[in-house]
């Protein structure tokens, strides 16, 4: 009686076990796939790290298999038997040779990998040269990216363009106290299929080399726990024709046109310069409506093209009007662990439904295809 119940509490275990695995073992694999893959470049920057990953696995599964199999190799020739009679095996400490055989090959496969290696983080980071190079600034936020483009004057966020077989550098820093309070940590910008992986330091700039062959959307996300909303940044780059990103330049480099009077859009547009005692929206986000004004960065995301972009909030939501009014009306639903906890991002503006209307409406006039 006792033995069924043991075995069957054991093939339990075994088949929790077995399920264990599986599960895990189709997460990993779930994570070579899709959009978010390293091992499919779309882009000569992306390119060079994949051909130094690709031989360095296949060497060190060379290695892998060879440890491994003589360990198993040693472990059943060398098994004690029942006849053993108890004497030790030949020692091989102290053996010179086999000492310097196993210290001089491994040193020597590191040697020759750093020099590829090496190569690899300037050619990441060099200038890369020639006239065509699109310089981008992108600055980390908690929790989201936000990206200048200096030779435009143009603020974005969330979503990158970029032209396609343009070399793309990426100035980086990440914002610090002087722009927002409870700023000042280490963000990590990564878009694997484009490029390799860089941090972005407060006080810091440091450089990151982009480009794609083709037109398309890639997908990526801050690599660096940046604090408790840090799954929830997320960043995109929509690569485009030349020609289609002058176009792009052209829409975001035209301010952004103000409502008639008398609309519910224009109701919008006064409620978010002046939300009659709470913290109006002009004062942390811009929309930029007249030639004559300067551009500048606020502590949210730039508005004047809201519309332009496809997502929003760290690249978490689609761009609808449902979404956008559940962000005005809850920001900490909608985004989790932000202002409601340390008093970073977006906050609750108490707003009614009226407001509500009248904002959601106005938000939907920032579209520069309209
Ligand atoms: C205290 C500053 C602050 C105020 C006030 C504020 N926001 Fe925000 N807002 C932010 C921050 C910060 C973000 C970025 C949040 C994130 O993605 O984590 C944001 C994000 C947004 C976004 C998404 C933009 C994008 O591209 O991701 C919209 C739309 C928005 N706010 C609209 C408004 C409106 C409308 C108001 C006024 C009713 C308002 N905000 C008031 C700070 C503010
Ligand atoms: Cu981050």
């Amino acid at each position: 009686m006792r033995e069924t119940r043991q075995t069957r509490a054991g093939s339990r275990r075994r088949t929790r076990t077995v399920t264990g695995i599986v599960v895990l073992a189709s997460l990993l694999l779930a994570a070579c796939s899709g959009e978010q893959n390293a091992l499919d470049p779309a882009g000569p920057f992306a390119q060079g790290p994949h051909d130094l990953i690709v031989p360095v696995a296949i060497i060190a599964a060379v290695v892998f298999v060879l440890v491994q199999g003589l360990i198993i190799y040693s472990v059943i020739r060398f098994r004690t038997r029942k006849d053993d009679d108890g004497s030790l095996p030949v020692q091989v400490h102290g053996n010179t040779r086999l000492e310097i055989v196993w210290t001089v090959i491994p040193a020597v496969i590191l040697a020759v990998i750093a020099v590829p290696t090496v190569q690899g983080i300037f050619e990441q980071m060099d200038d890369p040269g020639g006239d065509d190079v699109l310089a981008v600034e992108v600055i980390g936020h908690r929790w989201w990216f936000e990206y200048y483009y200096p030779d435009y004057d143009i603020y974005t966020a969330n979503e990158m363009a970029i032209p396609t077989d343009t070399p793309v550098r990426l100035e980086m820093t990440a914002a610090d106290l002087a722009r927002s309070p409870e700023q000042g940590v280490v963000h990590s910008f990564w878009i694997p299929r484009l490029a390799g992986k860089q941090d972005l330091v407060p006080g810091q700039t440091t450089f990151l080399n982009m480009q794609a062959d083709e037109p398309g959307r890639y997908l990526g996300q801050c690599a660096e726990y940046c604090g408790l909303s840090h799954v929830n940044m997320r960043a995109r780059v929509e690569a485009m024709e030349p020609a289609d990103f002058d176009t792009w330049v052209e829409q975001q480099s035209t301010p952004a046109e103000v409502p008639e009077d008398g609309t519910l859009e224009a109701d919008g547009r006064e409620l978010y310069n002046d939300l009659d005692g709470r913290q109006a929206c002009a004062s942390c986000h811009q929309v930029w409506e007249d030639e004559g004004d300067a551009r500048a960065a606020g502590q949210g995301p730039d508005l004047t093209h809201l519309l332009s972009r496809e997502e929003f909030a760290g690249a978490i939501h689609d761009m609808t009007e449902e979404n956008l009014r559940d962000w005005l009306e809850d920001p900490n639903s909608m985004k989790p662990m932000q202002y409601e906890v340390n008093g970073i991002g977006m906050p609750d503006l108490d707003l009614s439904e009226e407001e509500l209307d009248a904002l959601v409406a106005y938000l939907l006039t920032l579209d520069p295809e309209s």
